[in-house]
Order: C-alpha cells, then structure tokens, then sequence
C-alpha cells in the first residue's frame, strides 16, 4: 500500500514537471511568503497557459525549498501550472 502511493507522488511530480517545461515565464512582485503552509501570494503578470489576467492571488508552491530565498518585495520570475487540480508555482527565482 505505502509502495502504490510513493509511486502515485512520484509520477504525479514527474507529469508536472513536463508540464511546467511548456509553461511561460511570468514576472511578479513577492506580496508574501508563508514557508509553514508552502504557500506564496504574487502580484503576477498574465499567465497564458492558465488563461489568466494580472492579479495578487496566492500560490501553492511546488516544493516549500523554493520560498527560502525570496521575500515580500522581492521581483521575481515563475512558471506556474495546475498540479492535482492546485494553481501552483513550479519555477520560482528572483529576477535580476
Ligand atoms: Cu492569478
């Protein structure tokens, strides 16, 4: 039983990460960072893939690693995609 559910989170992280290869990058603003829930609130720019407009909305972020090196008012680059039916980061670095 626990080997069927480590092989279900492994090849559900793998289709996501195919998937966030066709996603296209998008700026935003760090609004806030909550590394305890995983989670990112972005003043993001358009997301074509997700048919979305600009806005401040929160993240899921793919893995909670990626959070510890950003920080409210931080510019930032990321893909997102929707992951198990959750809009959620899957790229994140700090733009130059
Ligand atoms: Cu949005």
């Amino acid at each position: 039983m626990r080997r069927l559910l480590t092989i279900a989170l492994v090849s559900g992280s793998l289709a996501g990460a195919a998937l966030a290869q066709d996603a296209p990058v998008v700026s935003a603003t760090v609004k806030k960072v909550d590394t305890a829930q995983g989670k990112i609130t972005l003043d993001h720019g358009p997301i074509k893939n997700l048919d979305m407009d600009g806005m401040t909305m929160v993240f899921k972020a793919a893995d909670p690693a990626m959070l510890k090196d950003v920080k409210a008012g931080d510019k930032v680059k990321f893909t997102a995609d929707r992951v198990n039916g959750q809009i959620t980061v899957t790229k994140l670095q700090k733009a130059k």
